[in-house]
């Protein structure tokens, strides 16, 4: 394969809802998306980075000038046969894993366009359908949270996650489980804890009274040494998600016992190729994954659908329905659940929804095209 072109392109869009981490409130999302042509065939990758680097040090604007200045160029002077080819492509330029994967990702969806089979079948899944969880973000009350839980279980939803904070934790969890004693109820605390804190370490260890499925990324974003002392102290289950950032630190963290489950995101550890190796060294240790959402449009949505379709994504992810985000996705269809809190993977070539070029256009705020043979058009 030849990239004849690349499109690199801001889209702008409200959130539905607002969504509270730890970390911060989002209210829109600005994205960047990539379209990459080849022999008159496109195809789509979504950046994941955020609009600041809160939860990595990626941020729309430095994928966007790493992209245009570093990754694509590369991409435009290369022959690949596949999206395996990127990763050994883009190694000279260190870090921008969000920023990687996004064209990676592209790349891999035009390998299953021009080969004419869905891109699950193409990353080797295996499931007809996805079992769905939601992240519910920190809510003005606890009485308001009660209410969105009631609503995504009455939605169908198999797996209730909570973000949650020094002090939006132990209260809205006894609410939780006193309630719904028994739903899947995890926690993802987006490194608000810190091991040396007794006041934190006492109330993680409490809630083990709650029956959690697991504790996502509690301590420093950056760390899995001092999450396997936790997880010694504790039974609840950790799962990692900052700190994972490759096949190595997937084994790295689980031979020294830093959790038990991990979330793959496919954006946080610098695409498909990446995101199968380190399903590939959880299923050797045993340990379940799941994958993990980044508050995308349909595009990146579409693609977390085909990755989930993997065998070892054993647990339920938070890829869910697009209408929990968007008033109008950019994907036709748009990403249901059904009743019983399932998406169906497509079976479809490629990515099995369709762009919304027009609406894609409506929304966008800048972009800038990059051609085989270095002429760059804005
Ligand atoms: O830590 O999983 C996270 C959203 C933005 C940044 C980090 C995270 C999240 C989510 C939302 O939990 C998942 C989603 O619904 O897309
Ligand atoms: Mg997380």
């Amino acid at each position: 394969m030849k990239i004849d072109a690349i499109q690199l392109r801001e889209v702008q869009m409200p959130l539905a809802h607002p969504f509270e981490t730890s970390f911060g409130v989002t209210t829109g999302r600005r994205i960047l998306l990539v379209e990459i042509e080849s022999e008159s065939r496109s195809a789509w990758g979504e950046c994941v980075a955020g609009e600041h680097p809160y939860f990595s040090d990626e941020q729309v604007d430095t994928a966007w000038m790493i992209t245009e200045m570093e990754l694509a160029p590369r991409l435009l002077e290369a022959e690949i046969s596949s999206g395996r080819d990127c990763p050994a492509l883009f190694e000279p330029v260190r870090g921008h894993r969000m920023a990687k994967a996004a064209l990676e990702n592209a790349v891999w969806e035009l390998d299953a366009e021009r080969q004419g089979i869905p891109l699950a079948k193409l990353l080797g899944g295996t499931r007809a359908t996805i079992p769905c969880g939601v992240s519910i973000g920190i809510q003005a009350t606890p009485e308001r949270l009660m209410e969105t839980i009631a609503r995504e279980l009455a939605a169908g939803y198999q797996r209730i996650k909570l973000k949650c904070k020094p002090g939006w934790d132990t209260q809205i969890f006894a609410m939780a489980r006193e309630r719904w004693p028994e739903i899947l109820l995890s926690c993802d605390a987006n490194s608000a804890y810190r091991l040396d804190n007794p006041g934190h370490m006492a109330a993680i260890e409490s809630w083990e009274q709650f029956h959690l499925l697991m504790i996502e990324q509690p301590l420093w974003h950056d760390d899995f040494y001092f999450h396997a002392q936790l997880q010694r102290r504790i039974n609840t289950p950790i799962c990692l998600d900052e700190c994972i950032r490759n096949r190595r630190d997937a084994r790295a963290a689980l031979e020294l016992g830093s959790g038990k489950i991990i979330n793959i995101k496919v954006g946080r550890v610098g695409g498909f190729t990446e995101a199968l190796a380190i399903h590939d060294v959880a299923q050797e240790f045993g340990v379940p994954v799941w994958c993990g959402g980044m508050l995308e449009t349909g595009i990146g949505r579409a693609q977390n659908i085909a990755l989930s379709s993997l065998p070892n994504f054993s647990l339920p992810g938070d890829v869910s329905a697009s209408k929990r985000y968007w008033a109008q996705d950019i994907i036709e269809p748009e990403v249901t659940v059904s009743p019983e809190g399932t998406i169906t993977v497509p079976t479809t070539p490629g990515r099995g929804y369709a762009e919304q070029r027009d609406r894609i256009e409506r929304i966008t705020v800048r972009r800038r095209t990059l051609r085989r043979g270095n002429a760059v058009t804005a």
